[in-house]
């Protein structure tokens, strides 16, 4: 056996450790940025990735408190597709799943995007009839969708309970082939390689505390790290947070914080190859390709900032998991943890102006923004870049709540908002 020396060790840890510092080295900021971006997570970095490969922006930087994607990126049960019911929104989220169809080779980096299709179930009458119209709806606006009855959901899932003897018992489902699930880091990592080969600036552990502003406009951002750095404009993504940089802007947001959990389960053999969801028992699973069973759940009701959630929330989840899949009861799970979401009163984002000249917000994706990430980084550079906010944006600006012109998705999601 080869024997180490504790000064050997010791040179190995501390090469590691040097490594890993110039790995974390952040570049020397810039005093003025043209944009700078707050939020590291997947839509912050997809948002500057656009901006510079499309609008040709030099002078970009992106702001992270922490590590990049170390938000709800990181944290999410990563599940793709576009079936939402209104037509605005279902143009943006189709938009972001035809991105996500040739993100891989556009960013040269695997993001592990499966097309292993969504089924969502309908446990009683009033699902199904919901489940008829949102397929209906969903062809209408040219997105693949079918409604099944329990034998074509047997068909495509053998081990789920069809039987009619539950206490929840499954009366159909909708199926959207072309959803899936992607790899959630490989995307933040993706968008940030790429970035930074178009010269932005990505700078970690630093953590905006408030807003340089000259009247109603905004001239920059006061950082924990750099002091300020000027900006011409600043784009918000901080998904949970979002209503905490409002308030240093002196505005509020119609926004809620929510702890939403998940949890996996050790590695096991490939048992399950689609995705499950069931909004009315508050459940959802899918199967990663390491083997482990990726379980979510529904939000916790109390609001706050803290990233977890509480024990009768993933027990309710587990119980309606169990119902759906008897047999994996003797799954030994292996970890549980919380991110924060940010819900809005209609289910929908918040893409725009605010009432701060030049400073933009896109927030409000609650439990369902990791499948927008690259329509919502490219509808948000195009805000940011432009006058004119784009097509596909308008209908989710801030404006929506003084008019009334909401955009009532709920439901939309497999999960309670
Ligand atoms: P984040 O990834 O949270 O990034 C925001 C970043 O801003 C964070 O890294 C944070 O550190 C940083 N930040 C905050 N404040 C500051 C500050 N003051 N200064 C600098 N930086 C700051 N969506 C789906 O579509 N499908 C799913 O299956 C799904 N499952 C989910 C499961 C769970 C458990 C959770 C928590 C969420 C889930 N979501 C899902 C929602 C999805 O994860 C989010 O909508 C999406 O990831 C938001 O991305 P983001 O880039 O806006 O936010
Ligand atoms: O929006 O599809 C979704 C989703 C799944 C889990 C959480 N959100």
């Amino acid at each position: 056996m080869q024997r180490y020396s504790a000064f050997s060790l010791f040179k190995h840890a501390l090469s590691h450790h040097q490594h890993w510092q110039q790995a974390w080295r952040n570049p020397e900021p810039k005093p003025y940025y043209d944009i700078i971006i707050v939020g590291g997570g997947g839509h912050g970095l997809a948002t500057a990735y656009y901006l510079a490969k499309e609008h040709n922006i030099k002078r970009i930087a992106v702001l992270e408190k922490g590590y990049l994607g170390g938000g709800n990126t990181g944290r999410n049960t990563t599940i793709v597709r576009s079936n939402y019911l209104w037509d605005e929104a279902a143009q943006l989220y189709e938009h972001a799943l035809k991105l996500w169809e040739t993100l891989s080779l556009e960013l040269n980096y695997n993001v592990m995007f499966s097309q292993r299709g969504v089924l969502n179930l309908g446990h009683t009458l009033q699902d199904m009839r919901d489940i008829e119209r949102r397929v209906s709806a969903n062809r209408l606006n040219g997105i693949d969708g079918e409604v099944l009855d329990p034998a074509g959901i047997k068909k495509i899932v053998p081990l789920i309970n069809t039987s009619k003897n539950t206490r929840y018992p499954i009366l159909g489902a909708s199926w959207q082939p072309r959803g899936g699930v992607a790899r959630h880091d490989a995307v933040a990592w993706g968008y940030a390689r790429a970035a930074d080969a178009l010269g932005v600036d990505l700078l970690q552990g630093c953590g905006v505390t408030g807003f340089d502003l000259a009247g109603d406009q905004v001239k920059g951002v006061q950082t924990d790290r750099y002091g300020t750095l000027g900006a011409g404009r600043v784009g918000c993504v901080v998904a949970g947070n979002s209503s905490v940089l409002a308030g240093y802007a002196g505005f509020e947001l119609p926004v809620e914080s929510h702890p939403l959990q998940a949890l996996v389960s050790e590695p096991i053999k490939p048992v399950l190859d689609t995705v499950v969801m069931s909004n009315q028992v508050h459940g959802y699973i899918s199967q990663s390709d390491k083997g482990d069973l990726v379980i979510g759940a529904g939000i916790d009701s109390y609001t706050g900032y803290g990233q977890r959630g509480s024990l009768p929330v993933i027990e309710h989840t587990l119980a309606a998991i169990l119902e759906l899949f008897p047999m994996f009861s003797r799954v030994p799970m292996n970890r549980q943890w919380g991110g924060i979401v940010d819900t809005t009163p209609d289910a929908c984002p918040i893409i725009g102006k605010s009432p701060v000249d030049n400073l933009y917000f896109n927030c409000g994706w609650g439990t369902g923004g990791f499948k927008a990430t690259p329509g919502s980084g490219h509808v948000f550079a195009g805000c940011l870049a432009e006058q004119e906010i784009p097509a596909l944006a308008k209908p989710f600006g801030l404006d929506r709540f003084y008019s009334g012109a909401l955009v009532d998705e709920h439901g939309a999601a497999g999960v309670a908002h």
